[in-house]
């Protein structure tokens, strides 16, 4: 991609990022529906997909020929990653929009020909915006991130995950895992994968791992995290797709070998 071709999209992506943002807030306020999808506590609500819309709208009158891959199914059915293709979670973290009002993200990545060019992570109610672009490093609003540091201990790290790892599961044995958490520092669930992608960017947690993800969860932070140095895998360090759900481990590449390394003791 051109970099004024790339500089331009990057530009219009967080000028609508923000605005869907702020339409986010201002709609919240009122009342709104919530359905549930694959479970009962799989949340959707009218914001979600109202905002995915947006979205969708925008990018067909602008760029015609860009596809689009969205959460709540407004976009394109898209088997392959060919061209320009924009990956929207239009809202990540609804089960906290819904009962927390806080802690919830726009996520969105842009890819050309499955590379990750652009990452943009909004957390809504902080206003702060967490993005980057391919080789040209990561920010939190205006302030440039530092990459990742290179060699924190296993044993005083702080591991964004949540329970269901430690719950009999069909990926790992949860003694396994309950002897992991007792090994790091602490671990920490912000319900939110984007925002767990974000603040490991940041460098406030030291890695983070998920039983399934979609490519919507992951397209922005992947982008986000490689910027500062972070290895972005499935748990057993294979290359992710954007194009099916996966396991996600996402840390500093020193931390990343100590993890997958004990995952695979109980790896089923
Ligand atoms: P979502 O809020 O956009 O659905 C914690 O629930 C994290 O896992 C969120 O980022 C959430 O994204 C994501 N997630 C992925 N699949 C999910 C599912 N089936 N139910 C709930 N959360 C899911
Ligand atoms: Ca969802
Ligand atoms: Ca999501
Ligand atoms: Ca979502």
């Amino acid at each position: 991609m051109k970099k004024i071709q790339r500089d331009q999209l990057y530009d219009q992506a967080k000028a609508w990022v923000l605005e869907a943002g702020k339409n986010i807030r201002e709609k919240m306020t009122g009342t709104f529906e919530i359905a549930s999808k694959s479970n009962p506590n799989d949340l959707v609500t009218e914001i979600d997909k109202n905002t995915e819309e947006f979205f969708v709208q925008r990018i067909k009158e602008t760029f015609p020929n860009h596809g689009i891959i969205g959460e709540e199914g407004y976009g394109d059915k898209l088997t392959s990653l060919d061209g320009i293709v924009w990956i929207i979670d239009p809202i990540d973290g609804t089960m906290n929009f819904v009962h927390q009002k806080r802690n919830f993200a726009i996520s969105v990545g842009i890819y050309k020909d499955g590379v990750g060019e652009i990452g943009i992570i909004y957390d809504v109610m902080a206003n702060n915006l967490y993005h980057a672009k391919r080789s040209e490093g990561a920010y939190k609003n205006a302030r440039k991130l530092a990459p990742l540091k290179m060699n924190p201990i296993f044993s005083e790290a702080i591991i964004g995950m949540n329970h269901f790892w430690l719950c009999e599961n069909r990926h790992v044995d949860e003694k396994v895992m309950q002897q992991f958490v007792r090994t790091i520092r602490g671990a920490r669930t912000y319900g939110s994968a984007a925002l767990e992608f974000a603040f490991l960017a940041e460098g406030i947690i030291d890695g983070y791992i998920s039983m399934k993800l979609s490519p919507w969860d992951i397209a922005a932070g992947k982008v986000i995290a490689e910027e500062v140095g972070g290895l972005v895998t499935t748990i057993d360090g294979e290359e992710l797709t954007m194009l099916d759900k996966s396991t996600v481990l996402a840390c500093n590449r020193q931390l990343h070998h100590d993890i997958a390394s004990f995952i695979k003791k109980g790896r089923k």
